[in-house]
């Protein structure tokens, strides 16, 4: 079921979901959850659980390109709109670049601009159910257009900055960009 247009190159598409983490899978009590955005804004915002669960939903359907090669296809995602609570907080002239940060002590650095694409969801619903715990619940970030790492699981926040600041695995090798397209698998 390779299709050319449809997947990457280089990378195979699956219809199994692999389970990717590095480390252990935590434990996170949806009552003491807090989803943050700050750094470059004029309002640091936080939402609990509670507030960020009854917010409209959206849905997008999209793939996880991973770099050990694999690619999940057509999962369907719902969630909120980053860009919509980035709007609340109020990015700052100079903010171009985020950290995004994630338990246990996971980063990943994107674009500013990469935040807002359509396609782009903290979701907290796969496939007609809550995420589970070790595919990122009760929420993660999904960021298809980009290399699975940048889909960080178990999100906490979103930090904003002028300048880009390599996160977990970018500064392991991996690659800033990480578009599949370009195969920017490792820098
Ligand atoms: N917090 C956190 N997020 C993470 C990871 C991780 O190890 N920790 N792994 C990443 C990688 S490499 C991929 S491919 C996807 C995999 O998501 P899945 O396990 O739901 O398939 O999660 C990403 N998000
Ligand atoms: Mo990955």
């Amino acid at each position: 079921m390779t299709t050319p247009d449809r997947v990457p190159p280089g990378q195979t598409a699956t219809a199994k979901w692999p389970v990717l983490t590095y480390g252990d899978v935590p434990q996170i009590d949806p009552a003491r959850w807090r989803f943050r955005i700050w750094g470059a804004v004029e309002s640091p915002r936080q939402w609990t659980w509670a507030e960020l669960s009854a917010l409209p939903v959206v849905e997008s359907q999209s793939d996880i390109p991973c770099v050990p090669r694999w690619s999940r296809l057509d999962t369907h995602w719902r969630g909120v709109r980053p860009r919509d609570l980035l709007a609340a907080a109020r990015p700052r002239p100079e903010a171009r670049h985020i950290m995004v940060h994630a338990e246990p002590d996971y980063t990943t650095n994107l674009p500013l601009e990469a935040l807002l694409d359509d396609d782009v969801l903290l979701a907290h619903m796969v496939l007609g159910k809550p995420l589970t715990a070790e595919h990122g619940g009760p929420v993660r970030l999904v960021v298809p257009k980009r290399y699975g790492w940048k889909s960080a699981k178990w999100l906490t926040g979103i930090e904003l900055h002028a300048e880009d600041q390599p996160g977990f695995w970018e500064v392991r090798g991996y690659h800033n960009e990480a578009d599949p397209w370009r195969e920017e698998r490792f820098s």
